[in-house]
């Protein structure tokens, strides 16, 4: 079989049944426990993990379960559509999720809401009286694309699939804010909690989900409670989320117990050392730039190498490209690894800066093997980079030869 394996290969689903099939053929041949050992390992490097229990209502065969708390969309799962159905979208938690009875009574979910003039604790039922936006935005996690840094950072090691675009609905943050005064002066920081029950005996700050954002994101943000038209499910945080447009995924703190506007940033771990870009050999710290805002980035969803050998001729190349923090402009195509690009075309609905864009170029493509790549520039004129950032952590990887695929074509 003439196939170009990518990185993320070994996880899709036409490898996983070609390797199913070598053993039954193997076995039909009488050759099995010839080779039992290797098969078995085999067998279980190729076999998928299930999903836990609280996301066993998801599409398995769309997701790469990495662990209980970490779970990515395949690249060939994404498909055509710009929406990504919750069904199929990434999972991410740095700790267990809360007991699923949080969820009995969502109306009754309660948030602080400090460093206002008006402190209040007020109840999801409340917030929906309070007024309502839908935003539609690039939910991406902070390591997407750790798996493309040689030096194989700690951390999962994702490809493309720790991100979806994804629509929310709820209370715009400042209509919140001003319904409680204003923002309290001196207070820089918009600081959410997550709302975990944490393990005792371990300092909390070590361990609790709690992140600061600059203040002016609020004119965007939403306390949350539907997520693509439904009720937020609880891997996705219901009953409340932080949703911060715009920002890497972290920062749109699930399960949103604490909204605190505050003079400092958080002291927690997860803000003051983790999620730090800290260049090889450094120790991460608050001097280091947080991960906040995302840049401009796009990949190619098809053809993948897992599709086989594709026919010589014309081809379509699609994909997603987004801006981040703000709107993303315009997209090229290269054939051959970017030594040449085309413009490719964005099609489907434009769901406003924060969402992504889906791509398509006809493109010609002779026998051989080619490089596929894709390069997005945003509206302020910043081209997606050729190399990624080196950092310890394997953080913000946005370098379109990175995301590159190799297709052989006959
Ligand atoms: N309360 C809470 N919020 C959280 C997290 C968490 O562990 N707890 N994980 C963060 C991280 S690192 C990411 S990437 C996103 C993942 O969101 P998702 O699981 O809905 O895809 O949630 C963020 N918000
Ligand atoms: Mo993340």
């Amino acid at each position: 079989m003439n196939r170009t394996v990518s990185p993320d290969a070994p996880n899709s689903l036409p490898r996983r049944r070609m390797l199913t099939g070598s053993a039954s053929a193997l076995a039909a041949a009488g050759l099995a426990g010839w080779s039992s050992g290797a098969l078995a390992q085999t067998a279980a490097a190729a076999a998928p993990k299930p999903l836990p229990a609280y996301v066993d209502w998801k599409n398995a065969k769309a997701l790469i379960v990495h662990s209980n708390n970490t779970m990515e969309t395949k690249r060939s799962a994404y498909g055509t559509s710009v929406i990504t159905p919750s069904d199929q979208l990434y999972v991410r938690n740095n700790l267990p999720p809360p007991n699923p009875s949080i969820l009995d009574d969502r109306d009754a979910w309660t948030v602080a809401i400090e460093g206002v003039k008006n402190p209040r604790t007020l109840t999801v039922g409340e917030l929906k009286g309070m007024g309502l936006e839908t935003t539609a935005m690039v939910l991406q996690c902070s390591g997407n694309g750790r798996g493309y840094f040689p030096s194989k950072p700690s951390g999962t090691l994702w490809t493309v699939g720790a991100a979806g675009c994804v629509v929310w609905s709820g209370v715009p943050v400042r209509a919140v804010v001003e319904a409680l005064g204003g923002v309290a002066a001196g207070n820089p920081y918009m600081t959410g909690t997550g709302g975990e029950v944490l393990p005792e005996g371990l300092d909390p700050k070590s361990i609790m989900v709690e992140r600061s954002v600059p203040t002016a994101a609020m004119e965007d943000a939403l306390l949350a409670w539907e997520l693509n038209g439904e009720p937020i499910p609880l891997a996705h945080g219901g009953p409340l989320r932080l949703i911060v447009p715009g920002f890497t995924g972290v920062n749109s703190v699930k399960y949103i117990k604490r909204l605190a506007f505050t003079p400092k940033e958080s002291d927690a771990k997860i803000m003051a050392s983790s999620y730090r870009l800290t260049p090889p050999g450094e120790k991460a710290g608050p001097d280091k730039p947080s991960i906040q805002d995302m840049s401009v980035k796009s990949w190619i969803n098809s053809p993948l190498p897992e599709d086989g050998t594709l026919k010589a001729g014309k081809a379509l190349i699609e994909g997603i490209a987004f801006g981040g923090i703000t709107a993303v402009k315009s997209v090229e195509v290269s054939i051959d690894g970017g030594k040449n690009w085309k413009p490719a075309r964005f099609i489907g609905p434009d769901l406003g800066k924060y969402a992504w864009r889906q791509f398509v170029a006809e493109v010609e493509l002779p026998a051989g093997t080619h490089t596929l790549a894709s390069r997005a520039t945003d509206v302020k004129g910043l081209i997606q980079p050729e190399a990624r950032v080196e950092n310890v952590r394997g953080y913000n990887n946005t370098s379109w030869s990175d995301h590159a695929i190799t297709v052989t074509v006959a």
